[in-house]
């Protein structure tokens, strides 16, 4: 950058930093416009992905990004922190307003490293969690034996019914009667139906156990009414804060009891060697009574946060958090994520219409899983990834609960609508996008569980309609 010796206004020192980039590493800049190409000409139905607005990645590619602190808002390991306390209580008491939550914290790197804080602030290794199994519709960090909460916690999954694809809670009770969780995890990253947050809460109270409803997927339809929000039912709600359309980053949310004192699942009626054991009445048959620290359930969060989990905060992304939160107020967002669902519903019709297995029959939410397998013998979820990507439709294979592939190949398809949404799509644009679909799956030509073929012509002319398409609805 040329130096100045009068210095640069803000305005000057953050405009253009496009052409900044280009000059000073072509490659990179020319990966980016790439990446933006891909984004505006083809299809993405990923229901896990989103898009900010400008604004938002203006506050991402801000000075606020050179800020270094540790701690929270006036209470900062670092001189220099006026302007980004501003920032991360503007954040914390937008991010409040949205959920209708009594604690907000914005520092989590992700939603994985918000689930990571909750489950670290409440238990120990080798305590109990009782989640969503991630072949079921759950998410990795909820205890996939691969994940961080997998190793060091001891998991008991629960499941989809085998004949509907739906939550059972009885089912769920029972089983947090007989396994004794200290914590039961809801929300799914592959689920179509409304989950019942206070069928979840009773579930936890009846077994002394805290819960933690991870609504990354839905936050949006939560923060605008179009799905029942957790956030007085949970004890701790986390969602990361890009899927409903903000900048990378998590949330932790807390509602009603964002006071109650922190008490270790043995205060709350659980002793651990005696677990499952209960009187006849269902009281626990031995039950510890030690005088509680009493730290609240937010201060809990709050140092298990920093510094027991994450060093220095991002404070860039915490900016652009509080221009998310301000957007997720307004009436347009609000009218978007009815939209999300209104969507949802109309492609999933069609695919329902052309002969397609759907689970469940539908959805309530922002998107749908189908098996793929049911349509055609042989055609999996990996095959329809790729060749939809051929033709510029950008979907993700997805496990089903009792697949019978692995999670790289796959029996199913995930499609969501948050992304078509924003850019301006509607009823038509819905039916026409499962058309186009539909045509490239009747089409491939299936050669094993991830070989196929399918003809360039048609690629091409697909890929063509795509981008008329897309070019009609551009990325706003
Ligand atoms: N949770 C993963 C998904 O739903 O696709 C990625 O965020």
């Amino acid at each position: 950058m040329p130096s100045s010796p009068e210095g640069w206004s803000s305005e000057q020192y953050h405009g253009g930093l496009s052409g900044v980039l280009a000059a000073a590493d072509g490659e990179v800049y020319q990966l980016l416009t790439k990446e933006y190409d891909r984004q505006q000409n083809t299809l993405q139905l990923i229901a896990a992905e989103n898009q900010c607005s400008r604004a938002v990645l203006a506050a991402l590619g801000s000075v606020v990004q050179n800020k270094t602190t540790e701690g929270f808002a006036g209470a900062r390991f670092h001189g220099g922190c006026a302007v980004v306390d501003c920032l991360e209580t503007l954040a914390i008491g937008r991010a409040k307003e949205v959920f209708q939550a009594r604690y907000a914290n914005v520092q989590p790197h992700s939603g994985t490293g918000a689930n990571q804080i909750v489950i670290t602030a409440l238990l120990e290794k080798g305590d109990r969690i009782l989640s969503q199994a991630m072949d079921q519709g759950g998410h990795v960090s909820h205890g996939a034996p691969v994940s961080f909460a997998g190793k060091f916690f001891e998991i008991e999954p629960y499941c989809v019914r085998p004949d509907t694809f739906l939550l059972d809670y009885d089912a769920i009770r029972e089983q947090a009667l007989r396994f004794r969780p200290k914590l039961l995890i809801c929300g799914a990253s592959a689920y179509s139906r409304t989950i019942d947050f206070a069928r979840f809460r009773a579930i936890a109270d009846e077994v002394g156990a805290y819960l933690m409803a991870d609504i990354s997927h839905i936050a949006g339809l939560v923060a605008a009414g179009a799905h029942p929000s957790p956030v007085d039912h949970a004890h701790f709600t986390t969602t990361s804060t890009y899927k409903p359309g903000g900048p990378r980053g998590g949330l932790i949310l807390m509602g009603r009891d964002f006071e109650t004192p922190f008490r270790k699942a043995e205060d709350r009626g659980q002793k651990t060697e005696d677990r499952g054991q209960r009187t006849e009445d269902g009281s626990p048959s031995s039950v510890v009574r030690r005088p509680s620290s009493a730290t609240p359930l937010w201060e809990r969060i709050e140092k298990n946060t920093f510094p027991g989990f994450q060093g220095t905060p991002c404070l860039n992304n915490i900016a652009a958090k509080a221009v998310f939160f301000k957007e997720m107020l307004s009436a347009q967002y609000r009218t978007w994520q009815f939209g999300i669902v209104e969507n949802a519903k109309v492609l999933t019709e069609e695919f329902v219409r052309m002969g397609y297995d759907v689970l469940t029959g539908g959805t309530d939410n922002h998107m749908f899983l189908a098996n793929v397998a049911n349509l055609r013998a042989g055609l999996t979820g990996y095959i329809v990834q790729h060749c939809l990507e051929d033709c510029a439709i950008i979907v993700n294979m997805n496990r089903l609960p009792y697949d019978r592939h692995n999670a790289r190949i796959t029996s199913g398809m995930r499609l969501g609508t948050p992304i078509v949404t924003r850019n301006g799509m509607g009823r038509p644009e819905m039916q026409t996008t499962a058309r186009l679909v539909d045509s490239v799956l009747r089409r491939v030509e299936i050669q094993g569980d991830r070989q196929y073929c399918l003809d360039p012509a048609f690629q091409n002319e697909v890929k063509q309609q795509v981008h008329e398409f897309c070019t009609r609805f551009p990325m706003q």
